[in-house]
């Protein structure tokens, strides 16, 4: 006897689509067959059964380095997480400067602990990689089961020089975790950015002048040959540019451990959004800027053919308020401006309607990118499909059903919403995270603090030749031992 059975659905996971019912008991997948009895029934005719969406890139109760805060909290942000077909999220948890590690993660547990309604875990964002952060807290940070580490190559207060880039890829590679990077390059940023300033170019729409796709492309091979350099896997989030797309597509081809990122914004919106009148295009202001129309078609492109592994909203939401976007005034200029857009409950939205309704990709490429990719990656090993043993978390999605986008659908605190108007098709009815509904029927069902923490495994390099550089090798190198072998 089972505590829930899910019957009369198409199940879909990275790997096939086919008709079963799913036996759930103890907050697990404990059978999928037919003729299944239990307590507690989920009809689910007409209806996709999916594995619950991982958002793997978001920005949750986090402070910037400057002091401002994100509007969502753990309770808000996992409430529209899960609106939006998630069973589980990865926001992030930033050291910024004379910070500890073991002390940021700290902050975020007491963030987190009794306020998210779906499961969660942190990547730990380095930017303070002092002598005791890298010999003993990112170790620890590791043992806690967070083994995805963020560094950023750009802003005054987080960016880290190439040589603690290395020492924190080496680290991480000892370890069996896998470091991400913003990659664009601050030097050519702050140029172009003072310039566009002195001249007058304030407005929101210089924003993406002032951030070349050289910025983006330089970043990235500067990023991809350092990890090639220690042989250490590296994850490039938010790839906006073909050019970018290329570089992890050919590092990939040739056996790095390099993965990409994309995320909504990029495929769905244009940097003719930030040439709204007044400070509306401040609402479209995020980094890497929103690029053109042709690199949309490129980046579908790479997202076919399988250059990004992963999927996500990067959801940073600050309201289009004095608490936010408007902070420094109404004349502010696009420097003075938090980078960032909300999207959290539309990122599976819009690529189903955009992606699957429309013909651009197969409902195995949905599930793998919502949710089975980035549990491989990220050591989420208990999630991310549908099969025996797994955790119980679930969307089932209705496509035939449309809606349109309005900001109060959202159930953020965002005063917002980019995609305002916007129609979709196709749309996560019920949500279960291990077992229990969070959302049922359109309708939030769970208590903040049914989400719990988890604690995530080692990255699976499998099938990744890798890149040894004859400098580091012992056998090339005239014997000189450089870095220790990973643990295995
Ligand atoms: N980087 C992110 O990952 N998100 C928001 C803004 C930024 O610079
Ligand atoms: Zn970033
Ligand atoms: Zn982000
Ligand atoms: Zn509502």
């Amino acid at each position: 006897m089972y505590d829930l059975v899910i019957k009369n659905g198409t199940i879909v996971t990275a790997a096939d689509t086919y008709s079963a019912e799913i036996g759930i008991k103890d907050g697990k997948i404990a059978t999928i067959g037919t003729g299944l009895e239990a307590s507690d029934t989920i009809d689910a005719t007409g209806k996709l059964v999916l594995p619950g969406g991982i958002e793997a890139h978001c920005h949750i109760a986090q402070e910037s380095a400057t002091g401002g805060m994100t509007a969502d909290d753990y309770r808000s942000g996992s409430i529209s997480a899960a609106f939006g077909g998630n069973s589980c999220f990865v926001p992030f948890a930033a050291q910024h400067r004379n910070m500890g590690v073991i002390e940021t993660l700290d902050l975020y547990d007491s963030r987190a602990q009794g306020a998210s309604v779906i499961d969660y875990g942190y990547h730990l964002i380095v930017a303070d990689p002092t002598e005791k952060v890298l010999a003993e807290e990112l170790p620890e940070a590791f043992r806690r089961g967070v083994t995805s580490f963020k560094v950023f190559m750009t802003y005054d207060l987080m960016k880290i020089d190439d040589r603690q880039f290395l020492d924190i890829l080496s680290i991480a590679k000892e370890n069996g975790a896998l470091t991400m990077v913003h990659a664009e390059n601050s030097g050519m940023i702050a140029w172009m950015s003072e310039r566009l300033v002195e001249a007058g170019h304030t407005q929101p729409r210089y924003h993406a002048v002032s951030h070349p796709a050289l910025a983006e492309s330089e970043a990235i091979n500067r990023a991809i040959s350092l990890a090639k350099l220690v042989d250490a896997p590296l994850l490039i989030v938010h790839v906006s540019t073909p050019e970018g797309a290329a570089l992890v597509s050919d590092a990939r081809m040739a056996g790095a451990k390099i993965f990409g990122e994309t995320c909504a914004q990029y495929l769905f919106l244009t940097r003719d959004d930030l040439d709204r009148p007044g400070m509306e295009g401040a609402k479209f202001m995020c980094s890497p800027p929103l690029r053109d129309s042709a690199t949309q078609e490129a980046l579908w492109r790479h997202l076919q053919a399988g250059t990004f592994s992963v999927f996500s909203s990067d959801h940073a939401p600050y309201r289009f308020d004095e608490s936010g976007k408007l902070a420094k005034g109404p004349d502010a200029t696009f420097k003075q401006i938090a980078n960032g857009m909300p999207g959290i409950a539309l990122r599976l939205p819009l690529l189903f309607s955009e992606g699957v309704a429309k013909g651009r990709i197969t409902l195995q490429q949905f599930a793998a990118l919502s949710a089975s990719n980035a549990a491989k990656l990220y050591g989420l090993s208990s999630k991310g499909s549908i099969a025996i043993g797994m955790d119980a978390d679930i969307a089932i999605w209705d496509p035939k059903e449309s809606r349109t986008v309005k900001v109060e659908d959202q159930h953020d605190n965002m005063d917002y919403t980019p995609f305002e108007g916007w129609t979709v098709t196709g749309w996560p009815v019920t949500v279960l995270t291990r077992g229990a509904r969070v959302i049922d029927g359109g309708a939030l069902v769970a208590e903040p603090g049914h989400g719990q923490y988890v604690a995530r495994d080692k990255i699976d390099l499998t099938g990744y030749p890798g890149h040894r550089a004859a400098e580091l090798d012992p056998a090339t190198n005239f014997g000189a031992r450089i870095m220790p072998e990973t643990r295995s």
